[in-house]
């Protein structure tokens, strides 16, 4: 039999708004399914915009293609992340107002990716002189630096984001981009000297050993090969098929240049990259008199000269401590254990230091300069672009999964009050008949983890000032008297007196709005257990280029509401507008309201759509606002009203910025 497919069944609907059984989980995916198969990442849930990674380059991020959604209005060209950026980018300019992007998904989902294509959507399109071209230039050149000293490779995705990033990209009031700042919070330090099995720490060290040049190692003290080094070699995976590190290395070495780093600040930088690398060769021993000391003389002799610190201080200062005890200074030896721990929290500390000052000199770079464009400050407005480290859950997780997936769990939060909580609540302040869809609100976990007194981390901030002989186990034990009980609260002591398995006794386990996951309190175990065999994790893992992975788009369409974010969307109303500009747009429609309605806007509105023939299920009216279900009704009302002009007037594209 002959196949006689409808386009719209082959590529689906654009929109889950325009999906019939829109209350169906498994047609939902079909159409996500549908859409893949045809190259078509991105489907709208209204003004969300929801997108599959393709793991695979696609044709559809040219200069054209940007040009294409240029002035488009949403609904009248395919989904797509310009277009996103597109409408940003001008409800910015029109209601001058500043706008933010946030981006969602669990790690690996494309968020970087999806931040940076906004990014370049702004360079590109958005007016310049010659003096805004070295900002647009820094703008994106920062985003290869940042990546080479933040991101990763985890088990999850090759270049895993180990750190939040919020970009402001500041415009003038022409919409020309004239300065940048980045916030970044909390880097994943613990990388610098420890990676699970599989997993590799911060590119930047492969970047230099691989692509530096002979002279700047041998300045450095390095050789070429990652296997001699300590803090390299933990994940057991130096080279990774899809990351090509000399390349990168030559990438991040013109961006830094571009961004305006001077050659002895670089040169500082990569005498800590190479210092860190030294630190972690630092190897300790006994002397003669039984006391611990540093074996590696070639390597403090590096330290020395690369951090600019005297050799004998230095050595003082990773096998002693000094304690004040009745205002006296002592100064005692360290043990091994306590020597290794304190060279590798000077090598997290130095390299979190370079980080921040890495960043600060970024934001210099992009900072707003009044002298070079002459604008005045107040007249600019921003747009925001939020890209964190996506939810992740390995084997063993600790206190930086805690926070990266806590930090999720707020994004979680933001996009429920900005999404289904404000859509809800301006039908009830509007007084429009409503059936409020029922969603899961995450405040509940929120709580749980910052709750004043009784949430996590005060609990935690309590165990590590409180005096005595605080432990992982005493507050596990804390942990578990005030929040045993607690709905998303797990540890291994079931109420019956009995031990759960699921959980072991230095764990608890959090039941997130993604996912359950098991924290580890013991830093040491979580260490050791980390060179666990790949096969043993997540089932999650994302890397097979355009595959349509079912098990983990449910997942995603599960754990990110999206289903409850339809029912919202499709329950409701795909426009509103003020009773006032409604009517100031449309009377010409009607001669009830030509030229100027007197009575009350109310009923003047409600006379121009009973005259343009509006059904009653295609609009309410509310307090203020005439609520518009479906696109395609307003769509129509612009057709009467551009029929009614000159054909010399704007046209269509022009028309549908007003929507
Ligand atoms: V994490 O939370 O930082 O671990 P992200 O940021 O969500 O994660 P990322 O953007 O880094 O994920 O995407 C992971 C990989 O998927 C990228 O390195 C690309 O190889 C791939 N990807 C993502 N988006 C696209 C895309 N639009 N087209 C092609 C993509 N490949
Ligand atoms: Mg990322």
């Amino acid at each position: 039999m002959e196949s006689t497919l409808t386009a719209r069944d082959r590529v689906g609907v654009q929109d889950f708004v325009l999906l019939e059984n829109y209350t169906s989980e498994a047609a939902f995916i079909e159409n996500l399914r549908r859409r893949f198969g045809e190259n078509l990442i991105y489907t709208y849930i209204g003004s969300v915009l929801v997108s599959v990674n393709p793991n695979k380059d696609l044709e559809i991020y040219s200069k054209a293609h940007m040009e294409r959604y240029r002035g488009v209005s949403f609904y009248e060209i395919s989904p797509h992340i310009y277009a996103v950026s597109d409408n940003t980018y001008r409800a910015m300019r029109t209601e001058r107002r500043d706008q933010c992007i946030l981006i969602s998904g669990e790690s690996g989902a494309g968020k970087t990716e999806a931040s940076k294509k906004i990014l370049q959507y702004y360079a590109t399109t958005c007016p310049v002189t010659d003096h805004l071209s070295t900002l647009r230039d820094r703008l994106l050149q920062s985003n290869p630096v940042l990546e080479a000293f933040g991101n990763a490779k985890t088990l999850r995705n090759d270049n895993s984001s180990r750190f939040g990033k919020y970009m402001d990209v500041q415009f003038d009031f022409r919409g020309a981009p004239i300065g940048g700042h980045i916030l970044n919070y909390l880097l994943e330090k613990s990388r610098v000297v420890h990676q699970n099995h599989g997993e590799r720490n911060f590119h930047i060290f492969y970047q230099l050993l691989e692509g530096g040049e002979q002279d700047l190692l041998s300045k450095l003290g390095l050789e070429r090969n990652a296997q001699k080094y300590q803090y390299l070699v933990k994940g057991c995976c130096p080279r990774v098929s899809s990351i090509n590190d000399k390349n990168d290395w030559r990438t991040v070495r013109k961006a830094l240049t571009v961004i305006g780093f001077h050659e002895d600040e670089v040169e500082d930088l990569l005498n800590i990259i190479a210092s860190v690398l030294h630190l972690g060769n630092t190897q300790f021993g006994e002397g003669k008199n039984g006391e611990n000391q540093i074996t590696t003389e070639t390597q403090l002799k590096y330290l020395s000269k690369l951090l600019g610190v005297d050799g004998a201080a230095l050595r003082e200062a990773l096998t002693h401590k000094k304690i004040t005890a009745k205002g006296e200074e002592m100064i005692s030896p360290l043990s091994f254990e306590q020597a290794v721990a304190a060279r590798d929290a000077l090598a997290k500390a130095v390299y979190g230091r370079a980080f921040t000052w890495l960043v600060v000199k970024i934001n210099q770079s992009l900072a707003f300069k009044d002298d070079v464009y002459n604008s005045s400050k107040g007249s600019s407005s921003v747009i925001g672009l939020l890209d964190i480290y996506g939810f992740e859950v390995f084997q063993h997780n600790s206190f930086e999964q805690f926070c990266i997936n806590y930090c999720n769990e707020k994004l979680h939060q933001l996009f429920i009050e900005l999404t289904l909580k404000s859509e809800q609540e301006e039908y009830e302040a509007e007084g429009i008949t409503w059936e409020p869809v029922k969603y899961f609100d995450n405040k509940i976990i929120c709580d749980l983890v910052e709750g004043k007194h009784k949430g996590l981390i005060s609990i935690l901030d309590e165990e590590c000032l409180r005096p005595g002989e605080p432990s992982d186990i005493s507050f596990l034990e804390k942990l578990e008297d005030t929040l045993g009980g607690h709905a998303h609260f797990v540890t291994h002591k079931l109420s019956n007196g009995k031990t759960r398995k699921a959980v072991s006794r230095e764990e608890f386990k959090l039941i997130h709005y993604a996912g359950e996951v098991n924290y580890s309190v013991n830093g040491e175990l979580a260490n050791q257990s980390g060179n666990s065999v790949i096969s043993d994790m997540s089932p999650l893992c994302n890397h097979t280029p355009w595959r349509f992975d079912e098990a983990l788009v449910r997942h995603q369409v599960k754990y990110l509401g999206l289903m409850e974010n339809l029912r919202v969307r499709r329950a409701g109303f795909a426009y509103r507008r003020h009773y006032e500009t409604f009517l100031q747009r449309y009377k010409s429609l009607c001669p009830g309201t030509w030229p100027n309605w007197q009575g009350r806007l109310a009923d003047g509105v409600a006379t121009l759509v009973q005259h343009l023939g509006y059904k009653p299920e295609e609009y309410k009216l509310g307090k203020t606002k005439i609520f518009i279900r479906f696109p395609k009704t307003l769509f129509s009302t612009e057709d009467s009203l551009e029929a009614r002009r000159p054909t010399s007037w704007r046209g269509y594209r022009e028309r549908a910025k007003y929507l």
